[in-house]
């Protein structure tokens, strides 16, 4: 099998969310210099490459993804002179920079949008999608963060509507203008020149829009993103991307995909037609969700032969061509030891490690957001009022109009909502857990003092944490981890996820338990095999001689077979 290597397959990700990791100005909002004083803790964890959420100028009406200027540091985070530092103490550090672009949507209060809402005649006018108020009301687009969910928002000042996919506050840029995509690649190359290493793309299959805005095939009704997702000149954008800009640089791209179904990856991601390396489907992410309802949970509880199938279909579907990205949680999806294990205090520690090792452990880039590594959970809060994001907020104040039911919806919350995943970083056991010395912009999760902090498990050698380095030094140390062929086991199994990876002579078992029962395992096929156990999170016995495994709850194994 020809590997065709690459550093960004071989690289581990660090997810920040920079205003929660850490704060040294005193006004309770992470900044960059935060992140300068954690970068060799970060190099300590041994990942090497660093996605940092958007730090640019925006008024953060969506904390940061509405940006009003693409070339300046939010005030709030520091200067550029404080990102110049940043990067260069990544540099030496060998640390790489991955830095968010959003460019579905701008902040209203960027030059642009300043410009193009002046007159129908001014030169940015057609950066953004206008609709003319004597052509009557448009035609239906659902918003995300609009309480009506109408991306149409009425302008008075010119009798016209703009669009807005998101909140009113983050109209969408018009693609289709030749002009507006020149000063998006020029945003691009200014960062590429300053030494960024590359680019996670917000929203990206968003980005082209069928500009007669024809009226939408029922079909699409409730579930609309597959047909946001997927506007005619998509992949004519991201070719003309590449060519313009991302070819002259060794950097990587990982685009996040809602609405792209697997049948459809290799467009964005068949290295033959030179369009993004990577991206972020949202098949997993949907597992425990009412179909089409991103946010609103489902009722029956997720099932682990859900959980693989949609792993080994991926898998299979990136195999030969493209390559995968995989993730658990990130900064609009909860916590994933809350989610996709468990907890509680029995069952935390396994249920963390099982995870980490699953992640690390999978053929694709492995994705951590931040405090994965020390085991953070869901914050699940009892009161609306303790919500900070627009998401959460906006679809209360629906609920609050159409009279809906409120506490089913604050219920809801606690499993789905965004900001579970966007409390502060716990560092330690001082106040503010050492994020702050200030109150932090959002509740910090009071089980820092119970364990769940950097100081505490740095001092315990059985901690999440050291458990966490071990994992990302054994994909370091087997690059059958990372290239390797995958193979599923018992596929019809509710409590195991057991695979197999293989390159070459070097094979690896894989044995993971999502369940909080034990269980009595025995793998024909593997009796007579020698194995050598490399890592367990709880007892484990090395030789596998007879194909019988005793489980305990949400225990992992990785053995090296012979
Ligand atoms: O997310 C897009 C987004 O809203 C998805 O997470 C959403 O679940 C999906 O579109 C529906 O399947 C990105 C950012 O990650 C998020 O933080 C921003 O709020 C959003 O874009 C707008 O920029």
């Amino acid at each position: 099998m020809e590997l065709n290597r690459q550093w960004w397959k071989e690289g581990i990700v660090y997810q920040i969310y920079p205003r929660s990791f850490q704060d040294t100005t005193g006004n309770g909002i992470g900044d960059l210099q935060g992140i300068i004083k954690r970068l060799d803790y970060i190099k300590s964890l041994g990942v090497n490459i660093i996605w940092l959420n958007p730090v640019y100028e925006s008024p953060n009406d969506d904390n940061g993804y509405d940006i009003s200027d693409y070339r300046e540091i939010m005030k709030e985070f520091g200067t550029m002179a404080d990102f110049d530092e940043l990067l260069s103490g990544m540099k030496d550090r060998g640390l790489k920079l991955v830095m968010d672009l959003v460019v579905n949507h701008s902040s209203d209060e960027h030059q642009w949008f300043k410009e193009s809402r002046k007159s129908r005649e001014n030169t940015y006018r057609d950066y953004y999608h206008w609709w003319p108020a004597e052509k009557g009301t448009p035609p239906k687009r659902w918003s995300f963060f609009d309480v009506e969910s109408n991306a149409w928002k009425f302008d008075e000042k010119t009798n016209s509507y703009y669009l807005h996919y998101f909140s009113v506050k983050q109209p969408d840029l018009k693609w289709e203008n030749p002009k507006l995509r020149e000063e998006i690649y020029d945003l691009m190359r200014f960062w590429f020149e300053k030494g960024v290493d590359g680019f996670r793309m917000d929203v990206i299959p968003f980005i082209s829009k069928d500009i007669c805005f024809p009226k939408l095939p029922e079909k699409y009704n409730g579930d609309f993103i597959p047909f946001y997702a997927n506007g005619p000149k998509l992949h004519d954008y991201l070719q003309e991307m590449n060519q313009k800009v991302l070819c002259d640089y060794d950097i990587m791209t990982v685009g996040e995909a809602p609405g792209v179904s697997i049948d459809q990856a290799l467009n964005f991601v068949n290295e033959d037609r030179k369009e993004l390396n990577m991206f972020f489907h949202f098949d997993l992410m949907g597992l425990d969700r009412e179909p089409g309802e991103t946010f609103m949970m489902r009722k029956e509880p997720w099932k682990l032969t859900e959980f693989k199938k949609i792993h080994s279909d991926w898998d299979a579907a990136l195999a030969n061509k493209g390559w995968g990205s995989m993730y658990l949680n990130n900064h609009d999806f909860p916590r994933s030891v809350s989610r996709w294990g468990n907890d509680s205090k029995t069952h935390w520690y396994n249920s963390a490690t099982m995870l980490q090792t699953f992640l690390l452990t999978m053929r694709g880039t492995p994705y951590i957001y931040y405090g994965e590594e020390i085991g953070m959970t869901n914050i699940k809060f009892e009161n609306l009022s303790d919500y900070k994001d627009i998401n959460t907020i906006n679809r209360a104040e629906t609920i609050r109009q159409n009279g809906g039911d409120l506490d089913a919806f604050i219920q809801n919350e606690k499993d789905a909502g965004r900001d579970n995943a966007r409390t502060p970083m716990q560092w330690d056991t001082s106040t503010n857990s050492g994020f702050s010395t200030e109150k932090p912009w959002l509740k910090i999760n009071e089980n820092f003092s119970e364990g769940i902090n950097v100081a505490s498990q740095e001092a315990d050698k059985n901690s999440v944490l050291n458990y966490f380095r071990e994992i990302v030094q054994l994909r370091k140390d087997h690059l059958a981890l990372v290239y390797g062929e995958y193979e599923l086991l018992l596929p019809e199994n509710e409590q195991v996820y057991i695979y197999t990876r293989s390159l070459e002579q070097q094979r690896y078992l894989i044995l993971l338990s999502f369940s909080k029962e034990r269980a009595l395992i025995h793998l024909e096929n593997f009796v007579g095999t020698n194995a050598k156990l490399l890592l367990s999170n709880d007892d484990a016995v090395s030789m596998v001689k007879d194909g019988n495994f005793k489980v305990r709850p949400y225990h992992a194994m990785v053995y090296k077979l012979f």
